[in-house]
């Protein structure tokens, strides 16, 4: 399978987030790449194909935001990485706003997303390779993976969240839609991809379904609820199945078979997998209990519908199982 990853990708490192009403070290590490290069065959650095594919899912502020909102908080005088501390949650507008701590509030959703130096560089390539995936695809391959990271799926079309900032899942699906195709994303990362639902949440044309847990429990917590299925013309198109903490591979196969028969039923004729480790049973921040033969099992599935794969990488902070548990499931993806 052709892997696409680009070593910008590995310059984003902020160095703590906010979580339980202290600092602490961040979980998103430049070294969940290193461990996942180590277990994967050779990966190919992606073209670059510029902006225009990710305007096609991103607002030209955010984006801009993205770009500059490092050497504005440095410009401020701020050490570190920048971080917002106060968000807009009513009335939200599109305000003229002067200091970095406003746009931050403005552009982001939590504090456990900072943004770094190598951060716009990183999430920029990560989307590169995510394209590269894609092109493997249309040019005729039936499965492409991206070594995505930082991650995606959190990212909204003008936020940031969940240590994710260009949404590379659904940039690609938006490249693989423009090309004609009719894609169904499946999301089997722990945490809901609030992001990618929200870009395609009243669309039609795109299909997102997510396996996760429920988010009366976990992260994002507002999004993710069985109840959600998409409005207007993309009533029907969202589909969640939020599952318990604790939950082994006997409660995650008939959810994940559920979630690809849907993508059947809605006449997908391509999958975009959105690919988390972190339902693994070690996973530091995560409390599901899949096992690293469980991670071939998921990929399996997938091969199973016969159709064409772009696969994007998520979450999963196990470093030391974060290679086995890859390699398994493109090993699953390849049978
Ligand atoms: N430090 C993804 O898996 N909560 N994002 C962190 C523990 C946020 C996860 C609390 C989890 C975000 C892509
Ligand atoms: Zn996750």
């Amino acid at each position: 399978m052709r892997i696409f990853h680009c070593s910008a990708q590995a310059g984003h490192a902020p160095r703590r987030e906010f979580h339980n009403g202290d600092w602490t070290e961040f979980a998103e590490t430049s070294a969940r790449v290193d461990a996942m290069l180590a277990a994967v065959g050779p990966v190919e650095e992606p073209q670059d194909r510029g902006l225009a594919p990710i305007l096609a899912v991103h607002g030209a502020d955010y984006v801009e935001f993205l770009q500059t909102a490092y050497a504005e908080w440095r410009a401020a005088g701020r050490e570190g990485d920048a971080l917002g501390y106060a968000f807009p949650v009513s009335r939200r507008r599109p305000l003229c706003l002067d200091r970095i701590d406003a746009k931050l509030g403005r552009f982001s959703a939590d504090v456990v997303t900072p943004i770094a130096e190598g951060t716009w560089a990183a999430t920029y390539a990560s989307a590169q390779s995510a394209l590269g995936a894609v092109a493997a695809v249309l040019g005729g391959e039936t499965r492409a993976f991206a070594l995505t990271r930082p991650p995606g799926h959190h990212a909204g079309a003008d936020n940031c969240g969940g240590y994710c900032y260009l949404n590379a899942a659904a940039v690609a699906a938006q490249a693989l839609a423009d090309a004609g195709r009719r894609v169904a994303i499946v999301d089997v990362d722990y945490h809901h991809g609030n992001g990618t639902q929200d870009i395609f949440y009243e669309r039609g044309d795109v299909f997102f379904a997510s396996i996760h847990a429920d988010p009366k429990t976990d992260f994002p917590f507002f999004w993710g609820h069985a109840d959600e299925r998409g409005l207007v013309a993309g009533e029907g198109a969202t589909l969640n199945l939020p599952l318990a903490r604790g939950a082994t591979w006997a409660d995650y196969a008939p959810a994940l078979d559920a979630a690809l028969t849907a993508a059947i039923d809605w006449g997908a004729d391509t999958l975009l997998v959105s690919y988390g480790a972190d339902t693994f049973e070690g996973d530091p921040i995560s409390h599901f209990r899949l096992t690293t033969p469980d991670m071939r099992r998921i990929g399996a599935a997938i091969a199973g519908m016969r159709l064409p794969v772009v696969g994007i990488m998520e979450g999963g902070y196990a470093v030391g199982a974060l290679g086995a548990n890859l390699a398994a499931f493109l090993d699953g993806l390849e049978s």
